[in-house]
């Protein structure tokens, strides 16, 4: 139904303006919706029970996971999936519990956004193709408060991180870069209230800084 979307280098966010509005706000409403859900007992528990009927879910087991699967746009094939596991409730009966959420953005049949989930139904791990080219291009790690830790960005769009960036209370402390595509960190950047302090740079490829750049003070 939508125009299949073109590679693009420019996308920097999950915002990115080449997913159709519609399609991504409801996508994004699913996920938000779904994300704040505890352990319901099933598919018509709970507050997801308006999203479903909404939505349109099927069930169905995957080995140990149960997946319910969405058609938000009813174009006849699926938009996201949730994957569950069976727990043992506060009182001992069984629960299901997400465990992971995947979604197509694009409506081209891929899924471009990861979602992992802790025992609590905290994301713990995202992962998003941006560019839509089926490869990982940002992976976001999550402490349990939903602050991220560590972001791993392939800049490349190759697949492959060549940048890591590390926080602490939710800023930014450290960035390390791969700007050699050699699969090796070769600079560092250091950041003290949020502001860029240093710059370390290996030059001779031993994984050791050999000089160090100043960020000025004033
Ligand atoms: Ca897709
Ligand atoms: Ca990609």
């Amino acid at each position: 139904m939508y125009p299949k979307l073109t590679s693009s280098r420019k996308l920097d966010t999950l915002g990115g303006s080449e997913v159709p509005m519609n399609r991504r706000s409801l996508l994004l409403l699913l996920l938000t919706a779904a994300c704040g859900s505890s352990t319901a007992a099933g598919p018509k528990t709970g507050p997801k029970q308006s999203l479903d009927s909404l939505t349109g879910v099927s069930v169905k087991q995957e080995g140990n996971l149960q997946v319910r699967t969405f058609d938000l746009f009813h174009e006849g094939h699926p938009d996201v999936w949730e994957y569950y596991a069976t727990v043992p409730g506060p009182d001992g009966k069984p629960v299901q519990r997400l465990v992971r959420k995947e979604m197509d953005l694009n409506d081209d049949g891929k899924v471009d956004v990861w979602r992992w989930y802790d025992d609590k139904e905290h994301v713990i791990k995202e992962a998003l193709d941006l560019d839509f080219d089926g490869k990982v291009d940002e992976v976001i790690h999550f402490d349990e408060k939903g602050e991220p830790v560590k972001k791993d960005l392939a800049l490349n769009f190759k697949g492959k991180p060549d940048v890591w960036k590390f926080y602490e209370k939710g800023k930014l402390v450290r960035v390390e870069r791969d700007t050699k595509g050699t699969g090796k960190v070769d600079t560092w950047e250091y950041y003290e209230n949020g502001k860029l302090d240093r710059i370390g740079i290996d030059t001779d490829g031993d994984g050791v800084v050999d000089r160090w750049i100043k960020q000025g003070s004033s």
